[in-house]
C-alpha cells in the first residue's frame, strides 16, 4: 500500500465508530465453550478451551501470551496457564480486565460452568474485539485466569485463585506490577436472573464508578445496591495494592451444580455487563489519569522545566520542592 493510501486507511479507521459489545457474539463464544464440556485445570478440555480462546482473539487481530506453570494443589500437581492479551493505549500504564476460564472439578456430575467459568471467558473474548477498535488512553490487558476454582470440594486456604496469585507474583518479580493501575474482575455474569451486588472487599471508588455507570444506563435493576463480601481472583491484586473490583452474581441457583448450563444463563445478562463495563471505562481512566498526572515522572519533569524557563529567577529549591510534592502524593490506591 502506498503511504498516502495507508494514511487514508488509518484516518478512516480513526473516524470509524467504536463497535458496541455484541452479546450475540458473546453468546456464540459461550455456546462453543460449554460444548467443550467440563474444563477443569490440567484437563485436555481446558487445553482445547485455550485453543478456542486464542483462535478467536487472533480473528480480532490480537496476539495471546501464555503464562504457564505447574502448581501443587492438595490433590495433585496441575499444569496451569493464564492467557493475556495486551491492547496498547496512549500510556503504558494499564488496566487489567480479568476473568477465569477453568471450571470446578466434579467427578459425581457433569459440570460445564455456563456462568461459572464460561460467561467470563466469553465476555473477555468479545470485549477484546470492542477494545481493539477503541482509542484507549491507557493500555488494556485482558487476562484469562486458570485455576480460580478450588481443586478440593470446599473453597479454603490456598486451594483456589492459583492463576491470579501466580500472575501477581510474576508481575511483582518482573516489575510489571508498577504499571498496573486497576483491575476489573468479571465472574459468573451469565445468570439469566442477573443481580450483581457490591462486593465489600472491592475498592470503593471503582465500585462507585461502575454502579454509577449502571445507574446512568438504567441498569440498576441488575447492579443492585445490596452488598456482600466475596473472596475471588481480585484478592491477590488488592493485597498487592492494586485498586480492584469483582463484578459477580453469586445469587445463582445453579452455582456449582449440574444445572449451570445454557438454560440458566442469557445473552441479555452478558450485554448488561458489557454495556456497564464499557460505560465505566472512561470514568476509570479519568480517575486514574488524575493520579497519574500528579505522580507521573515524565510530567513532573516537564512541569519543573517549564517553571524553570518561565521564572528563571526562582531559586532552584522551589522547583525541586514542587517535584517532591507531586511525587509524594503517589496515593492512587
Ligand atoms: C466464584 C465462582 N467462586 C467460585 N466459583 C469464588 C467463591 C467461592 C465465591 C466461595 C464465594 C464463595
Ligand atoms: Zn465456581
Amino acid at each position: 500500500m502506498g503511504s498516502a493510501l495507508l494514511a487514508l486507511a488509518l484516518g478512516l479507521q480513526a473516524l470509524a465508530p467504536v463497535p458496541k459489545f455484541d452479546s450475540g457474539r458473546a453468546w456464540e463464544h459461550l455456546r462453543q465453550l460449554v460444548a467443550i464440556g467440563p474444563r477443569p485445570s490440567g484437563s485436555p478440555a481446558i487445553e482445547q478451551t485455550r485453543k478456542y480462546i486464542k483462535d478467536q482473539l487472533a480473528l480480532s487481530g490480537l496476539t495471546t501470551v501464555e503464562q504457564s506453570w505447574d502448581d501443587q494443589t492438595p490433590l495433585d500437581k496441575v499444569h496451569m496457564v493464564n492467557l493475556a492479551v495486551t491492547i496498547p493505549g496512549a500510556r503504558k500504564e494499564r488496566i487489567v480486565i480479568a476473568g477465569h476460564y477453568d471450571t470446578k472439578l466434579y467427578r459425581q456430575f457433569r459440570f460445564v460452568g455456563a456462568s461459572d467459568g464460561g460467561s467470563s471467558a466469553a465476555f473477555l473474548i468479545e470485549i477484546a474485539r470492542v477494545l481493539k477498535s477503541r482509542k484507549n488512553p491507557m493500555t488494556i490487558e485482558l487476562l484469562f485466569l486458570d485455576g480460580e476454582e478450588a481443586r478440593m470440594p470446599e473453597w479454603g486456604g490456598n486451594d483456589n485463585t492459583y492463576g491470579s496469585r501466580h500472575y501477581v507474583e510474576m508481575a511483582k518479580r518482573d516489575g510489571s506490577l508498577a504499571s498496573l493501575k486497576a483491575m476489573l474482575l468479571v465472574d459468573m455474569i451469565g445468570d439469566r436472573d442477573l443481580d450483581i451486588r457490591r462486593d465489600t472487599n472491592s475498592t470503593p471508588w471503582l465500585s462507585n464508578v461502575i454502579w454509577e455507570a449502571a445507574r446512568r444506563q438504567n441498569l440498576d435493576d441488575y447492579f443492585i445496591a445490596d452488598s456482600t463480601r466475596i473472596e475471588d481472583d481480585h484478592l491477590p491484586f488488592l493485597a498487592a495494592g492494586i485498586p480492584s473490583v469483582d463484578i459477580i452474581d453469586l445469587d445463582y441457583e445453579a452455582w456449582h451444580t449440574a444445572k449451570d448450563t445454557l438454560d440458566a444463563v442469557s445473552a441479555r445478562s452478558l450485554q448488561v455487563v458489557g454495556d456497564v463495563v464499557l460505560a465505566s471505562l472512561p470514568h476509570i481512566e479519568a480517575h486514574l489519569s488524575k493520579t497519574l498526572v500528579l505522580t507521573g515522572r515524565r510530567i513532573v519533569k516537564r512541569q519543573s522545566f517549564r517553571v524553570l524557563k518561565a521564572k528563571s529567577t526562582l531559586p532552584r529549591r522551589k522547583t525541586l520542592r514542587h517535584s517532591m510534592i507531586t511525587t509524594l502524593s503517589d496515593g492512587g490506591h
